[in-house]
């Protein structure tokens, strides 16, 4: 009879390269040892966390993907996807630290810059000496970033921008920021900007009060009449085309790591049940704790095998952004509905930070929202299979 292993039904690990089996077990190790240990507080306090992008850096967790001349690993997506499970296995929040980096920031300076641009910003963000955050959504554009309100302005030697953005992972602690503004010399299309902490009028103030998420600082981005030069500007990327090139990616690794939270929450519940005892038996021994914990295996097993047929077609022929809509929704509302059933499966301990299933279930209330709510993603896969958009 083959063997079955219950925490991993499908065998994922054998579906793997020796390399990606490799960075995919340094990146749980670091995430244990530097992450593991701090998050409680972190959470807690809401700590700014500046001092890990180094770390980050240093245990080679940013720009996987990007050619080792830049400073990345030139590492596949599958071994990306991996790194991101290990990390928010941890903390959501830390992955998201991680993941605006590497899609949002050196992504887009990676496909879109100038040969200057990569050899200015890449390194330092690679290492995790540069922090970056990448701002798209407003105020008043959220689910809707056409609607954006941000304008650049031509001057004789650049441009001049005003505009704000809100909702924005990093910021108050960034050292590069990948702005899209609409672009009055360029017909109004949608345009990348690179900007640097210093300039005269940008400002990045934090957002106070956040139930979720909290061990990653988010903040706006303030544009008042930033004038910077023609330099500043990503050449090769024009409209909606260029944000979402760089939200593909981000989504794709949040359908990984969305799984990582929800094996946390799985394992925890089983090993509570295990050893809880109450009518003078496990609470695992009983059916519908057994039912509950069949359900998150079988979720967490679909979605991680899907997440890796998504990674074998970025690393291959390429994987269409409606793919990344279905896995980034599902693993993300899955992995919301089993961090909630996993609190409740803790009973009153599952209210306490020490248990750490709560705070994986108000980060995955965010994980669920940002890039691209569940809804929209639904509406993308409606629009796919009958042709007919109803956004509005
Ligand atoms: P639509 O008409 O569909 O498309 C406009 C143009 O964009 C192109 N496009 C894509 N290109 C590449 N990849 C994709 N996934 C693309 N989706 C669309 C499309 O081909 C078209 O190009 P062109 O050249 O013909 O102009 O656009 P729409 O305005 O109708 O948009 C509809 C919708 C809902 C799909 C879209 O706006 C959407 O996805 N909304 C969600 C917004 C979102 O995801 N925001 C994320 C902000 S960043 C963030 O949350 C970071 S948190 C990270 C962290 O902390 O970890
Ligand atoms: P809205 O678009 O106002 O949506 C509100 C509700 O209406 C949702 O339920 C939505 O599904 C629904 N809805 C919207 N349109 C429709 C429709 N046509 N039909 C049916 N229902 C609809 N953005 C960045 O640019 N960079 C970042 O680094 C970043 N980091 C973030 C970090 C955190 C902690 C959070 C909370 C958000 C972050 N975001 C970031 C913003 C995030 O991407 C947006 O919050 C998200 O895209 C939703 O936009 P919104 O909040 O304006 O909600």
């Amino acid at each position: 009879k083959a063997t079955f292993t219950w925490e991993d039904p499908f065998r994922l690990d054998d579906q793997l390269g020796e390399d990606e089996r490799m960075l995919s077990r340094a990146a749980a190790e670091f995430a244990q040892a530097e992450l593991a240990p701090r998050i409680v507080e972190a959470y807690r306090e809401a700590t700014v966390a500046p001092e890990l992008f180094p770390l980050m850096g240093e245990a080679g967790l940013l720009g996987v993907t990007i050619p080792e001349e830049y400073g990345g690993l030139g590492a596949s997506y599958t071994s990306y996807g991996l790194i991101a499970r290990e990390v928010e296995r941890v903390d959501s929040g830390y992955r998201s630290m991680m993941s605006v980096q590497s899609s949002l920031v050196i992504h887009p300076i990676n496909a879109y810059g100038s040969e200057e641009q990569r050899r200015k910003y890449l390194p330092g963000l690679c290492s995790g000496e540069l922090i970056g955050c990448f701002g798209l959504t407003e105020p008043d554009a959220g689910s809707d970033p056409g609607g954006m309100k941000t304008r650049a302005t031509k001057t004789a030697n650049g441009y001049i921008l005003n505009g704000s953005k809100m909702w924005i992972s990093n910021s108050p602690i960034a050292d590069v920021f990948v702005v899209w503004a609409k672009s009055e010399a360029h017909g109004g299309k949608i345009r990348g900007f690179v900007l640097e902490k210093g300039m005269k009028g940008l400002s990045a103030p934090k957002i106070g009060g956040k139930l979720s998420l909290r061990a990653s600082v988010t903040g706006e981005i303030v544009m008042d009449g930033v004038e910077v030069g023609e330099e500043a500007l990503l050449p090769n990327a024009e409209g909606l085309s260029g944000p979402f090139g760089c939200l593909n990616r981000a989504r794709f690794g949040i359908a990984w790591g969305a799984m990582g939270a929800a094996e946390f929450c799985w394992h925890a519940a089983r090993q509570y049940g295990l050893d809880r005892k109450q009518f003078g038996k496990p609470l695992a021994g009983t059916q519908l704790f057994q039912l509950k914990l069949a359900n998150m295996q079988t979720e967490i097993a679909l979605g991680l095998q899907g997440a890796l047929r998504a990674a074998q077609l970025f690393d291959g022929p390429g994987c269409p952004p409606e793919l990344i809509s279905l896995m980034k929704r599902n693993n993300c509302g899955k992995a919301l509905e089993i961090a909630r059933i996993a609190r409740d499966m803790h009973g009153g301990n599952g209210i306490s930070e020490e248990f750490q299933v709560m705070r994986h279930a108000a980060n995955l209330e965010t994980v669920n929202t940002y890039e691209g709510t569940h809804d929209i993603h639904a509406l993308i896969l409606g629009r796919a299979q009958t042709g007919l958009q109803a956004f509005f």
